[in-house]
């Protein structure tokens, strides 16, 4: 496929999924064939020396069927095994040429395909959606000047400064070698006694703390180029960009206990989420937003914008909102797409380039090399999922698997018999220049001073936290070191906590039985190697800003209730009116509502009216939903002698989530957590369905948990 440059996308036309359509097949109306393309007579029996002999090496029809099986898996990701994706369009609001000339940040009349790929990091590939861990935020643009690949996380910090780090780091929280346990948790002694001897993890740490680590739903959290970018213009300025995507749903996490439930009730709460999102029209929409410094601007900040570790606060640089990304279909094929989808924040067009951060020097050199083994060789790229809509044109040949087939003798550069083809692009021509820095200096084994303050920052996230969400940051800490079998690793990281906030060690330190200790000295390896603590807390003495609010999700709360799933817990016999008018407006104002009730089937009203049930007691749990609504009627008898109901309602409620009920219905709540609990925020009454919308926009009553009197 050509890709005339000049031309935007037709109307509506995406190129890639029309690219993809060539590749995609159903079987539909089709006679079954071999791989060969000989049509099978019989499938069901394998080739035998008589009804009851044993089996020919000869059926090469059998050979062909089990040797395509035995050879089905491949090795799943190193890191990020466990993903989901969708495709999508990219928009641009306003053309960004004074920073960058990439085309698809200059056109507002192109809209850009994207395939973006979600993901958690430690676990395996079959491991649980929801552990306390990074997400990955991985976007596939498929500009019109080649694959852009902006491969981010949903935190916009990393935990360490130099890529030589990062297999330690992965081997330290990966489950440990010698019994493979834990899965997909960095709660056990190997991940904490790295972080411990290692204070530049610190910021991430916190992230890693917070309600970030457990979203609620992919659509639900922000993403993060976290490095320092370059954008490039036609006159070859460069100006330093961060990238930030923001969620229109909102950004919202879940309980922990919730999460850890749900890890067992639906090991795929985040797939399943999206896909079903997606599958009833509610397509999930992020606006990317830019930190754009100047050049000149490098060294104004009391931290280095080469230091992945580091942010720079909105409060200081806002975010200039650019474009939308809308997630508008689901993958066919769960391997072919999302499983081969390759990454690489090395695919770059013109208009955008690297920094010298140390830690993206090697992701550039990490991403092609692991797809080789991952995906058996080097022409990965012509997988359709990876496949650049434009022509690839150059004198790469050969290699496991290649497709393509290139025509003529001529496979070198210069040359005359190929007529010189294929011809370099000059700059005008779209041709990438890398950008040219001055750069004078020795060749040395060290970090700049300027990396090492580790603290300022992570005090700076803790201090801007909610009360609630630093009582979240508290227990999460507790918890995972209270899963660390070692003391003294214990013990090193309250010590740690001291560094960033006295009150947070003191209560963590509490919870552990522990007494945090001044560290005498900074812990070797977080000061610079001449012992110049000029840079130590460097932050903190110049900062500007007390606090910043951009930093805490309390103030990114949804403004609708569009895809929020809601439980209608019913049973026989309900009130009509109470049942069908709140299910209808709840659905009018975008809602994924679902029928619970005690058994399977259809349910039937008190007026005999019948209604298909989506789950029963049996087999749902209110932790996946957001809220619950308990209709009045003879129904509420029947659910208030039901175990399992009296659970339901019990658990949203200790869950902090909205519950509504109308009429008799209270009696139900009432019997599920007591009266005066019955009183607490987010227990309406849904004859006001207003007051019950309003609490579902507010997402959790996060206040409840200072009682903590239930115990579902
Ligand atoms: Fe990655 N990372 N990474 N990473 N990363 C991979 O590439 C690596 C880092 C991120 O959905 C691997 O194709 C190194 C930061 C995402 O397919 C591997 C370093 C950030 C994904 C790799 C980092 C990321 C990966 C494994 C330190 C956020 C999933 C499979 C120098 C900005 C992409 C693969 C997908 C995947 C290496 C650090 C994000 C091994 C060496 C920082 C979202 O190449």
């Amino acid at each position: 496929m050509k890709i005339n440059e000049s031309e935007p996308f037709e109307n509506g036309a995406n190129p890639k999924q029309e690219q993809l359509g060539k590749f995609t097949t159903d079987n539909q109306g089709e006679f079954m064939t071999t791989d060969q393309g000989l049509k099978i007579n019989d499938d069901q029996n394998s080739l035998k020396t008589g009804e009851r002999g044993a089996t020919l090496l000869e059926d090469f029809i059998l050979r062909e069927k089990i040797t395509h099986f035995d050879h089905e898996r491949i090795p799943e990701r190193i890191v990020h095994a466990r993903g989901s994706g969708a495709h999508g369009v990219f928009e641009l609001y306003k053309p960004m040429g004074k920073y960058t000339k990439a085309k698809f940040l200059n056109d507002t009349s192109i809209k850009t395909p994207v395939f973006a790929r979600f993901s958690t990091v430690a676990g395996f590939r079959g491991s649980t959606d929801v552990p306390r861990d990074v997400r990955g935020f991985a976007v596939k643009f498929y500009t019109q000047e080649g694959n852009y690949d902006l491969v981010g996380n949903n935190m916009p910090v990393f935990f360490i400064q130099d890529a030589t780090k990062f297999p330690d780091l992965v081997h330290a929280v990966k489950p440990e070698p010698h019994n493979e346990i834990p899965q997909a948790s960095s709660a056990h002694d190997t991940f904490w006694d790295f972080i411990s001897l290692m204070p530049e993890a610190m910021h991430n740490v916190m992230w890693l703390m917070s309600d970030r680590a457990i979203p609620r739903s992919l659509r639900t959290m922000e993403g993060f180029g976290i490095h320092t970018f370059r954008f490039i213009n036609d006159e070859g300025k460069s100006h330093f960009v961060k990238f930030h995507w923001k969620p229109k749903q909102g950004v919202l996490g879940l309980a922990w206990d919730e999460a850890q439930r749900i890890a067992g009730k639906d090991t795929d709460f985040h797939r399943r989420d999206l896909w079903e999102a997606i599958d009833e029209g509610h397509f999930p929409e992020w606006e990317l937003g830019v930190q754009i410094v100047a050049q000149e601007d490098e060294h104004k900040y009391p931290f280095d914008l080469l230091d992945p570790t580091k942010l720079i606060p909105e409060e200081m640089v806002p975010v200039e909102i650019i474009g939308k990304m809308t997630l508008n279909r689901n993958p066919d094929n769960f391997f072919a797409e999302t499983e081969q989808v390759a990454f690489h924040p090395g695919h770059l067009v013109p208009g955008i380039d690297f920094t010298n951060d140390p830690l993206l020097q090697g992701r550039l050199f990490s991403y092609t090399d692991t797809q080789i083994s991952r995906l058996g060789g080097p022409n990965f790229h012509e997988i359709p999922i990876n496949k650049s809509i434009g022509e690839v044109t150059n004198n790469q040949r050969d290699g496991m698997h290649r497709m393509q087939i290139n025509k003529g003798r001529v496979a070198y550069n210069p040359n005359s018999m190929g007529g010189g083809c294929p011809f370099q692009a000059m700059i005008s021509e779209g041709g990438f220049t890398s950008f040219e820095e001055r750069i004078d200096s020795n060749k040395i084994r060290r970090r700049s001073k300027s990396f090492f303050d580790h603290f300022s920052q992570p005090e700076l996230f803790y201090r801007s936290m909610t009360e609630d969400e630093k009582r979240h940051i508290q227990d999460a800490f507790a918890f995972e070191l209270g899963k660390v079998k070692i003391v003294p690793i214990r013990q090193r990281m309250v010590n740690m906590l001291l560094e960033i906030d006295e009150g947070l060690a003191n209560i963590v330190g509490q919870k552990l039985g522990l007494t945090p200790a001044k560290l005498p000295q900074p812990i070797t390896g977080s000061i610079p190697a001449d012992g110049d603590l000029e840079h130590y807390h460097s932050f903190k003495e110049k900062l500007s800003i007390k606090d910043a609010p951009s930093l805490s999700m309390a103030t990114k709360l949804p403004t609708d209730i569009v895809a929020r799933r809601v439980a209608i817990l019913t049973a026989d016999g309900v009130n009509d009116e109470a049942f069908t008018k709140v299910k209808k407006e709840l659905c009018d104002l975008g809602a994924m509502v679902a029928i619970i009730a005690p058994r399977h089937g259809f349910l039937t009203t008190k007026s005999g009216d019948q209604y298909p049930i989506d789950d029963s007691l049996l087999t749902a749990a209110s932790v996946v939903f957001d809220a619950v609504y308990i209709p009045g009627g003879d129904s509420v008898k029947t659910l208030s002698a039901n175990a399992d109901a009296i659970h339901f309602v019990a658990e949203a409620f200790k869950h902090c989530k909205p519950i509504a009920s109308d009429g008799n219905g209270q009696e139900l709540v009432e019997k599920s957590i007591g009266q005066s609990a019955n009183k607490a925020d987010g227990v309406s009454s849904a004859t006001t369905l207003n007051e019950f919308v309003e609490d579902i926009k507010k997402h959790r009553f996060w206040n409840r948990e200072m009682n903590n009197e239930i115990p579902a």
